[in-house]
């Protein structure tokens, strides 16, 4: 007798070595591997499938990826391929402590520039400041009001006190979200604290280098079986290179410059050096912080590294 297999979709929790957890509607979770050595559509990048993603699957093989909506990724540079973190996203929680580890605004600016790369139409980025119970130094103040100015929605909690987890939650129910950043920040722990179910290994930040210890090293898609949506816990990121974004187009990607674009004397202008840029007198004028352009130059010429390495460009 011959068995058919019937071909179900559902989302992937998570992936540990190529062994993929998929929840199907009915909250069953199946464990499948990839059919075949490379699933279609998932060429030339690091990882094919992530926490988040839908997939089709049959008889414990994934046979197909269901085009994403969106998802969070960055460039990983010692592959020079992209990583995906996070798909199919309503929200990305950019996650920062005042201290223990420090806070990091350039590591910040890029990871909400990258947050609007090519895959990214259609989430929210929120600014979430864990480990307020440690205390916001004048310098981590100033910052976060330049970035509520900008428009950003900035959320102070801590995981630890329970302190503004209440808006965090309500902001986030009914919502996919995912939590994103340096390692130590406190990502797990508010998993945790917002999952009461969850008990994600958490680590101590190392006293010595101050910094965290990358803890998680997969992405863990928790979905919230009452409201929907659900949280994306994922692994600390060292350093992190925007991924899918041309150079010239570099500038669209930080909201405050964005509106300088096309108004250099110049129209090739990069807007690092060049006599006439309008971007560079913005900063004069002190109209964009001179710490979000120092971000802007660097990523610049991250860029166009990789983009020499993949495209063979050369920019000058
Ligand atoms: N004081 C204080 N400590 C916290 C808070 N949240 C987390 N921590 C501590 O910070 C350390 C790191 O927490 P994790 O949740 O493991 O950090 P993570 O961002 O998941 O780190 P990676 O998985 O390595 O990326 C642990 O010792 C936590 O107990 C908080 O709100 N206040
Ligand atoms: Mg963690
Ligand atoms: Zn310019």
């Amino acid at each position: 007798m011959e068995v058919f297999f019937l071909a179900m979709q559902g989302t992937v929790l998570f992936g540990i070595n190529n062994i993929y957890t998929v929840r199907t509607s009915d909250r069953a979770e199946h464990i499948c591997r990839i059919k075949g050595k490379v699933l279609k559509g998932c060429e030339n990048v690091y990882n094919p499938i992530t926490a988040g993603d839908q997939v089709e699957f049959e008889d414990g093989l994934i046979t197909a990826l269901i085009e994403r909506r969106n998802a969070f990724t960055r460039w990983n540079r010692k592959r020079f391929m992209p990583q995906i973190i996070a798909a199919n996203l309503d929200v990305l929680f950019c996650v920062a402590s005042p201290c223990e580890p420090p806070f990091r605004p350039r590591f910040l600016d890029k990871l909400m520039a990258n947050a609007c790369g090519k895959y990214t139409d259609g989430y929210q980025v929120v600014l979430i400041l864990n480990k307020c119970d440690l205390g916001i130094g004048p310098l981590v103040s100033e910052r976060l009001d330049v970035y509520r100015s900008l428009g950003l929605r900035v959320i102070c909690v801590s995981a630890k006190t329970g302190m503004g987890l209440d808006e965090l939650k309500s902001y986030a129910q009914g919502k996919v979200c995912a939590f994103a950043g340096q390692s130590g920040v406190g990502k797990s722990s508010l998993l945790n604290a917002l999952s009461p179910q969850v008990s994600r290994r958490v680590g101590e930040v190392s006293k010595k280098y101050n910094r965290g210890r990358h803890v998680t090293n997969y992405s863990l898609y928790v979905p919230d079986e009452l409201h929907g949506g659900g949280i994306i816990d994922t692994p600390g990121i060292r350093e992190i290179f925007v991924d899918g974004i041309e150079p010239e187009d570099l500038i669209l990607h930080f909201k405050e410059m964005a509106p300088y674009y096309g108004k250099c004397s110049f129209s090739t202008c990069t807007h690092t050096v060049e006599k006439g840029c309008a971007l560079r007198k913005a900063v004069e004028e002190g109209l964009v912080h001179p710490d979000r352009y120092e971000t802007y130059l660097r990523t610049y010429s991250e860029l166009t590294e990789q983009a020499s390495v993949i495209y063979g460009k050369e920019y000058s």
